[in-house]
């Protein structure tokens, strides 16, 4: 019919480059960005039919994250705002590697029939496209746009150069009808943070403590989104480098680098030494910290995403006590939330015995944000991180209900008392916090918004507790599809006898843990090792390198 005609002609302007196949892995499709333009298309299709199948706003983001500027990728956001439902994977896959249009809209003909998409509403399809500043995002937009409309009668919606976790959150906004720009966005962030700097307690130390934070923005969006919050946000002394006006994007600058390297990015230096200073990734969806050193190279301390997830969690437990202090015979009005953090393999054994000690539950899950927010959401207040500096705090509506009525009563009853003042800090936290995905600037606000509140120093903050020296390696193989993992990564299954062999390299050092995982972003296997002493770990790195060579 029409429709099919339609798919076929337009989808021939958009051919496959031969012999590349792409997977939707973990971060959507990523690959140079000049084999993207057909895949890019046919994710434009694929979107406005999920938007058909759910009968809401889907979000599509052109942006290859941390990786270098001449790649890019697509990512789908869902409505939720969260990622694109695993059950869909395999359609995206099939899409992106049909070798020609007769294959493609074949396949789009039975997916339409087996889910029973109603093409028939097609008119009330929308997709929010948003794109970082890679000089390729264009021209790839504009293939998006032609795939969005090839199902006749589905909208697209260019909303400019915007960071991921922006583009998830007007999705997850629009889809709860609730405003949805980015102006909205930059308001809500501003105003939550505003309120919880209001409700420090008098005599914190704020005053002594080095109250300026430096931030690189990887020569990226975040940087450049940053100076607009900057300009009306109340309370944060805030100095953005590495904003893009000059250097290119995630060349020796960006979270990925440092918390890889361990270095200060460009445009920090000795001068910078005792400073608190946060680096942003290439479309800031992640966040981590750094104090720069002051005798040597270019080393620092890094303040990584476990710590984020550490501070976060010490506020989040602390408000809770105190909002339910006194309340113990009463008992309506002392709900007890469950509050859960969730952590992957990578995170330091150091900050799991953390938060462990101060009497967190822990679930670990395998990398990769959409195992981790799924688990998350199982809590009334979940809060998860990768090490690698994404996560965010999740809270369950049924949770934020019960907070806003206990809000409004203590606002009648004990306006200004200390439980009070938890029950509003909670809910700015909620606020501020992206519930959709991880958030750069979001999580920066809230880490700032702490640290005044507690009075601490990056370097109090480091001192939570001491990181294990660690090392990463990545194997090159032929296949990395031979590893199979269970219990979130701990554990090979296949290749038989690989695990017992890792086991008795373990065993030989004193806090040894070790584990081996296919990538799912890049055709290697990686080995992570951690051990009292970095000599330590670097040996068991290799050694278990050697094993799956
Ligand atoms: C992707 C994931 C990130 C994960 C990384 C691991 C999302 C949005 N991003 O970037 O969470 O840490 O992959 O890469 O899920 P790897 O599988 O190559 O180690
Ligand atoms: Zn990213």
């Amino acid at each position: 019919e029409k429709q099919r005609s339609i798919i076929l002609s337009s989808s021939s302007r958009f051919p496959p480059p031969p012999g590349v196949r792409l997977s939707y892995g973990t971060a959507g499709f990523r690959a140079d960005s000049l084999l993207l333009e057909s895949t890019v298309f046919r994710v434009g299709i694929l979107a406005a039919l999920r938007s058909l199948n759910t009968h809401s706003v889907i979000g599509l983001m052109i942006t290859a994250s941390h990786n270098k500027v001449s790649d890019n990728g697509i990512k789908i956001s869902d409505p939720s705002g969260g990622m694109l439902s695993q059950d869909w994977e395999p359609f995206a896959d099939a899409l992106a590697n049909a070798p020609d249009s007769q294959h493609l809209a074949q396949l789009i003909d039975d997916f339409v029939k087996k889910e029973n998409i109603p093409l028939e509403e097609a008119e009330s399809a929308e997709i929010l496209l948003g794109r970082d500043t890679r000089p390729s995002g264009e021209s790839l937009l504009d293939a998006a746009k032609q795939g969005i409309i090839s199902i006749v009668g589905a909208v697209a919606v260019d909303m400019g150069v915007l960071t991921t976790p922006q583009l998830h959150w007007m999705v997850r906004a629009r889809n709860k009808a609730m405003k949805a720009t980015e102006l909205d966005y930059f308001n809500q962030l501003s105003s939550s943070f505003r309120c919880l700097i209001d409700l420090i307690p008098q005599g914190s130390a704020v005053n002594k403590m080095n109250d300026n934070v430096v931030v690189d923005g990887a020569n990226g969006v975040g940087g450049e989104k940053l100076e607009v919050l900057k300009k009306i946000l109340n309370g944060l002394d805030m100095e953005i480098r590495n904003s893009g006006k000059e250097g290119v994007l995630n060349e020796g600058v960006g979270a990925d680098y440092v918390q890889k390297e361990k270095v200060a990015p460009r445009g920090f230096g000795p001068a910078d030494a005792g400073i608190r200073c946060a680096s942003l990734d290439g479309d800031a969806d992640r966040l981590v910290y750094f104090s720069v050193l002051s005798n040597a190279n270019n080393k620092i301390d890094l303040v990584d995403g476990d710590k984020i997830l550490s501070l976060f969690a010490l506020f989040i437990k602390e408000q809770l006590s105190t909002l339910n202090k006194n309340e113990g015979d009463k008992e309506n009005k002392c709900y007890r939330p469950t509050l859960g953090v969730v952590q992957t393999a990578y995170a330091n054994g150091a900050s799991t015995d953390y938060l462990k000690q101060s009497g967190l539950e822990i679930m670990f899950t395998p990398t990769g944000v959409k195992y981790l927010h799924e688990k998350a959401a199982e809590y009334d207040i979940g809060i998860y991180f990768e090490a690698n500096g994404h996560g965010t705090i999740l809270f369950s509506e049924g949770f934020l209900h019960w907070l806003d009525g206990r809000n409004s009563e203590l606002a009648l009853t004990s306006k200004g008392s200390e439980q009070h003042k938890a029950a509003m800090r909670l809910l700015a936290v909620s606020k501020l916090i992206n519930q959709a995905v991880g958030d750069a600037l979001s999580g920066l606000l809230l880490v700032e918004a702490i640290l005044k509140h507690m009075g601490w120093s990056i370097h109090r903050w480091n001192e939570l507790y001491h990181d294990l020296p660690s090392k990463q390696l990545k194997v090159k193989v032929v296949d990395r599809s031979v590893i199979v993992t269970e219990k979130a990564e701990t554990v090979v299954v296949r290749p038989l006898g690989i695990q017992e062999a890792i086991n008795i390299e373990t065993a030989k050092y004193p806090r040894g843990r070790c584990f081996v995982r296919p990538s799912g972003t890049e055709d290697v296997v990686r080995v992570y090792a951690e051990a009292t002493t970095q000599e330590a770990a670097d040996n068991l790195a290799s050694s278990i390198a050697r094993l799956v060579d």
